[in-house]
Order: C-alpha cells, then structure tokens, then sequence
C-alpha cells in the first residue's frame, strides 16, 4: 500500500492540522507542542518503514464533527442498507487480503502467512459476520403493549491497540456501524498503516462520508482528546488497564457509555482424564501465537501434580519448533521486548524454573524475544499474576479440582481460558466454576459470532456477534 500523510475525515484525505503538505511543521510539532508525525517501525528489523500524521486536538474535533454531521442520515439509513454496506466493505477487505496481511506483517512484524490467515482472514470472518446479522437483528421488539426501539447511541470513539491491528478494528466498527452509530477510530501508534488500508476499504465500499473517521495521533494526545470530546456518545477501548481506568473515569464523570477490553491472564486447565500431549500442544500454539501478544492468551497451563512432570516435557519439546523469525516473529517494539524481557527476569528472580528460553535475545536485530517455558511457578509469583504480553508460558500445578479452581480464579483478571478432560460434560462442569469470559472446551473453535469480553478487572462489555452489537444500542420504549 501507499501510505496516506493525511487523515481521513468527512470522506476525503486531508493533511493533519498544523503539518505543512509534507506533512511536518519546519520545527517537527504542532503548534501544541507535539510531534506531527509518528515513525512507523519494522519491528522484525527496527528500521522505520514511513511516518503517519499524528493529529492533534483540532483534528480529534473535526473528525467528531463530521460524525456527527453524518450521524442522521446513517441512523435513519434501513439496516437493511446498512447490511448491504457491510457486505461490500467485507469484500473490499477481501480483495485487499494480501495488501492487509503485508502490510501487517511490515508494521507488526508477524510471520506472513500468520498474517494472511489471521490478521487479515479473522476481521474478514467478522465483518461479514456482521453483514449478516444486521439483516436479521431486532432493532425493534414488542412487550405486551409496548414497542421497544432499539436505537443507535451515536457517536462512537473507538481506540484500538497494535496486537491484532485490523482486527481490534473491525470488531468495533462493524458492530457501531450496524447498529446505526458514525464512528471516529484513533489507532494505535505502532500498527496506523492497516487502519489506513482500512479506510480505503470503507471509502470503497461507498460507506456515506462521515460514517468512519480516521484519525492516527499518540495517545495520550489525540487518543486522550477523542475519549473526553462531549460530542462523542460512547468509547470503545482495548489496551492496557492503565489507560482503561483512565478512560472509564472520564466517561463516569462525563456519564457517557464505555467498553473496556483490557488484559488477561487466563488459565489452561487440564484436568487428569485430558488426551495430555494433545492439550499441552495446543496450549503451547496458544500462547505463542502471535508471538504472545494476544489479550485472551492461556499464559497460566494448569497441570494435575501427577502428570506435571510429563507436561513440561511436553511443553518443551512444542516450544522447541518455535524459532525466532521463523514460525514465530518479533514483538511489536523495543517498548514491549524491554517489557517482556523484564517480566522473564523477574521469574527466575522469584524462583521459578526456565525449562526453554530465558531472557537473551535470540536474535541481534529486530524486537526478537526467546519464546521460555517456566516450570515450577507458584500462583503468587509476579509472572503468574501480571499480564507479559510475550512468548512466555508457566506450568503451574494444582492438587485437585478444588485447588485448580482456586488458582484459575486467583488473579485480577478474567478474560478467558481453557479446559481440557476426558468427557466434554466434566469440562463443562468446570468451565462453570471459573471467574471469566470465555472458556475454550477442549480445545475449541474460534466462533466471529460468540460473545467475547472480560469478567473482572479484564474489561466492561462485549464483543462479536449479537452482544457486540447491542453494545452500540440504547432502548426505548413506546407504551401504546
Ligand atoms: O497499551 P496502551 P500499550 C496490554 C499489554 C501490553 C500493555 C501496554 O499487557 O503489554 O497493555 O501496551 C491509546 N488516552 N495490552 O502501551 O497504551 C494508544 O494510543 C486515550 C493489552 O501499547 O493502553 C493505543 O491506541 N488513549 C491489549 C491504545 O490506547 C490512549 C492490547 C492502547 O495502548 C491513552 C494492547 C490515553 N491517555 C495492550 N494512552 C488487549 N487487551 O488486547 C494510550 N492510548
């Protein structure tokens, strides 16, 4: 793709507020005093591929106004038209595939054919997933003598991380556009290339100017700027906790709806009457798919004491086929491979046992971290509670049922999970007990079209499918 030294707003590429057609001031900053401009990275080599415009607080109002500008006339479009538009943006994506996917594994830095099959072939699946749905959805309900209207909540400022670039952005917008709301997206600063790819997709597609907005800027800055805007009715928001928290006390104070999509810590649980090699294998293609950085990762593999010893055999034996710049790629940048590489420090620090990898880079160039197997990890320890983010996987064991239920619900987060048994009917039995939002049943299926959202401190709210799209509605009612 050709990158855009412009924004996207009110249908058309214009250049940011305060850049010269360059798309930088001769001083590099906006008249607020920030850059201009973002450095787009190649992660797999640390070379910077381009710069994107990183727009400021002005540009954050003209995006918003154009939404708003555009909000009626896309509220009152038929969802059966609306439909139709998802439908063909779902089609643009699809002719776009291998742009997506380059593009995706140039600014994030993962394998090709992952790329291609997940980072492009998962927000395809969605997109249309949602095409569909909004044909059939009840926009409207009857309750005895009532007509309940279900109606979109306007405008929506949606704030997406790198992990899954396209992906995050798509489980937003589809989803906000179906139920009739005008969408302003601020990426995140390492992955802004697909969401550009993604507004030429929108464009394409003949989705009415104003309908999505694009607006690529630094977080605390433009990201800060679209959460706090009066005109916006509603933030969607996946990222760290941190920024979260920071989010959701701006919109109680401005009493505006929230999602939060935040971090997890899930546990893979294998129970003893599990097919084991089978489970310790999908779960070790779990956590480091993605090189790690995926929010729902089963980091925590939960191991009955009397097979414990042949799981880590397992496990390092699964991880051994994981080579750096290979089947596995960097992570996203030196921000995060610090990170990571800091958090596998800390583990040996607190006594657990490195049974593959360990915290040298395996590679002299590129964000490369060494995907490691911990053994001997105890509930307690920081690796067992804290979000990495990395290649990093803890073999911890339990006594009984009891025991693994108390350390798979004893962490802050709940996202998701697995669990592995003999018979499906104990496995559900177990998934039950467990404090999260979505459980892996023996091995499970990625479904675009269940629910998908944190219990705990992971997240407020849900994505996919119909529970997604509920998120961008508020009810009315008639009484007749
Ligand atoms: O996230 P940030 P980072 C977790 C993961 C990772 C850690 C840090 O553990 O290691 O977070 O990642 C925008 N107001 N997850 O630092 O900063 C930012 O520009 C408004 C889990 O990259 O939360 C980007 O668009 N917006 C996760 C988005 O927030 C702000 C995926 C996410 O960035 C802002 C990513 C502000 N003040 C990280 N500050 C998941 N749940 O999947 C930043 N942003």
């Amino acid at each position: 793709m050709k990158p855009h030294n412009a924004l996207y707003i009110g249908g058309r590429w214009h250049p940011a507020e305060g850049a010269t057609a360059e798309g930088t001031t001769p001083e590099g900053t906006t008249p607020e005093g920030t850059t201009s401009t973002i450095d787009v990275m190649n992660p797999a080599t640390g070379q910077i591929i381009t710069t994107v415009p990183a727009g400021s607080p002005k540009d954050v109002d003209a995006a918003v106004c154009a939404a708003r500008a555009a909000l009626p006339g896309w509220a009152g479009t038929p969802p059966e038209e609306r439909a139709g538009l998802l439908a063909a943006l779902r089609d643009q994506l699809v002719a776009r595939t291998e742009e997506i996917a380059e593009t995706v594994t140039a600014e994030l830095g993962a394998p090709l054919p992952f790329s291609r099959t997940v980072h492009a072939g998962v927000p395809i699946a969605v997109c249309g997933a949602y095409a569909e749905l909004t044909r059939s959805y009840p926009f409207e309900e009857k309750i005895d003598n009532s007509t309940v209207l279900l109606e979109p909540v306007g405008v929506v400022g949606a704030i997406t991380p790198w992990n899954y670039p396209l992906h995050q952005i798509v489980a937003k917008v589809a989803p906000a556009l179906a139920a009739g709301c005008t969408v302003v997206l601020k990426p995140a600063e390492d992955t802004p290339l697909v969401a550009q790819l993604f507004a030429e997709g929108v464009d394409a597609a003949g989705i009415p100017a104003g309908v999505f907005n694009l607006v690529t800027g630094l977080g605390p800055v433009a990201g800060q700027a679209l959460a706090e805007h009066e005109g916006v009715d509603l933030v969607s928001f996946t990222g760290s906790t941190a920024v979260g928290r920071k989010i959701g006390a701006i919109a109680g104070a401005q009493v505006k709806r929230v999602a939060l999509e935040l971090g997890g810590k899930s546990a893979n649980v294998i129970l003893p009457g599990a097919d084991l090699a089978r489970a310790v294998g999908v779960g070790v293609a779990n956590v480091m798919a993605n090189s790690g950085q995926t929010c729902s990762a089963w980091t925590r593999m939960l191991v009955h004491k009397d097979q414990y010893a042949e799981a880590v055999d397992l496990a390092v034996a699964a991880v051994a086929k994981y080579v750096p710049g290979e089947r596995i790629g960097p992570l996203a940048s030196a921000k995060q491979q610090d990170r990571v590489r800091g958090y596998i420090e800390q583990g040996i620090a607190e006594g657990a046992k490195v049974v593959a990898g360990g915290p040298q880079a395996p590679r002299d160039t590129g964000y490369y971290v060494t995907p490691t197997v911990f053994a001997d990890v105890t509930p307690e320890m920081t690796i067992a509670q804290e979000e990495i983010f990395g290649p990093v996987l803890s073999l911890l064991r339990y006594e009984d049922e009891e025991d693994a239920v108390r350390i798979a619900n004893g962490t802050v987060y709940g996202l998701a999970g697995a669990v592995w048994a003999g018979d499906e009917d104990e496995a559900v039995a177990f998934a039950r007990r467990l404090d999260t939002g979505q459980v892996d049943i023996n091995g499970g299926r990625f479904n675009p079209l269940a629910p998908f959202g944190g219990y705990k401190q992971s997240g407020v709210g849900r994505e996919l499918g119909a529970h997604g799209l509920a998120e961008y509605l508020q009810t009315k009612s008639l009484q007749f």
